[in-house]
């Protein structure tokens, strides 16, 4: 059973429901991030999905309380953690990898996996870090296409603390700097599943929440679910991808609290 104060608010819902992703800075045991990026730096060939057998201290990580609620409140109390993982090393002087989103075209609108990416040392910008584009979660588009791209206003370089935890939306946009440090920058990338369907908020959630009246004169400032969910825009898209964006994210509100949409909320 996770602890509620580990569990996300709805505000920390609504954010992710917006942006597409979430940052987790777990208390991990002391020297458990220096003992497991100094593993790293010593591993010759990369295990692949084994590397939790090469380097099984990667579990703490998974099983901090602060991590399980994340997942707890994303995906509901019965995820699974995926068989897949990888290692990302990126050498010193190695390019930057371009925009994508990744797998095979099969998207989803829902929140049914996540990818979490575990830093164990801290990232600066030039060590090469993971890049988002927040809200692009929802937002489907030719990895062709995307390839041709450069700078994305809005975008977000992960320059996280030791330890960091970044859950992203499956389909999140994302790429990486190159590295220019002269160390070698790592990531354990981790996948996770939805095993059912919510039934009731899986999270902190209070439905007093829900009651705030929509105000256009603080559209940028929201810090309520309501206002979040309706102006939010991180990239300051046109009008109709905006509209477009809502719609989905207040269905896919509606899922997680444990009821399809309504009417109302689908026509906002
Ligand atoms: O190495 C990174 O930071 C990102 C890796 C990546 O984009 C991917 O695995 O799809």
């Amino acid at each position: 059973m996770i602890g509620r104060e580990h569990l996300l608010s709805d505000v920390e819902m609504a954010r992710f429901l917006v942006n597409g992703y979430h940052l987790v800075e777990p208390d991990l045991p002391s020297g458990l991030n220096e003992q497991i990026a100094a593993r790293l730096d010593d591993l010759g060939a990369n295990p692949g999905d084994a590397i939790t057998e090469t380097i099984p201290e990667l579990w703490k990580v998974l099983d901090h309380p602060a991590v399980r609620g994340a997942l707890t409140s994303l995906l509901g109390g019965d995820y699974s953690v995926n068989s897949h993982r990888h290692w990302h090393c990126k050498l010193p002087g190695s390019g930057h990898m371009q925009w994508h989103q990744d797998s095979t075209n099969n998207r989803s609108t829902g929140i049914d996996r996540l990818l979490g990416l575990y830093y164990p040392h801290t990232i600066s910008a030039e060590m090469g870090p993971t890049v988002i584009v927040p809200g692009t979660q929802f937002r489907n588009a030719p990895t062709d296409r995307m390839s041709t791209y450069t700078n994305i206003r809005g975008q977000v370089p992960l320059t996280v603390p030791a330890g960091t935890v970044a859950f992203t939306h499956y389909d999140l946009w994302h790429g990486t700097a190159s590295n220019r440090s002269p160390v070698k920058r790592h990531m354990i990338k981790f996948l996770f599943n939805r095993s059912g369907d919510n039934v009731a908020p899986t999270w902190d959630h209070d439905p007093a929440e829900l009651n705030r009246p929509r105000d256009w004169g603080a559209r940028g400032e929201a810090q309520d679910v309501v206002n979040i969910l309706t102006f939010g825009n991180p990239l300051g898209v046109s009008q109709s991808d905006h509209y477009k964006e809502r719609r989905i994210r207040l269905e896919c509100w509606q899922t997680l609290l444990g009821h399809p949409a309504t009417e109302d909320m689908a026509a906002a």
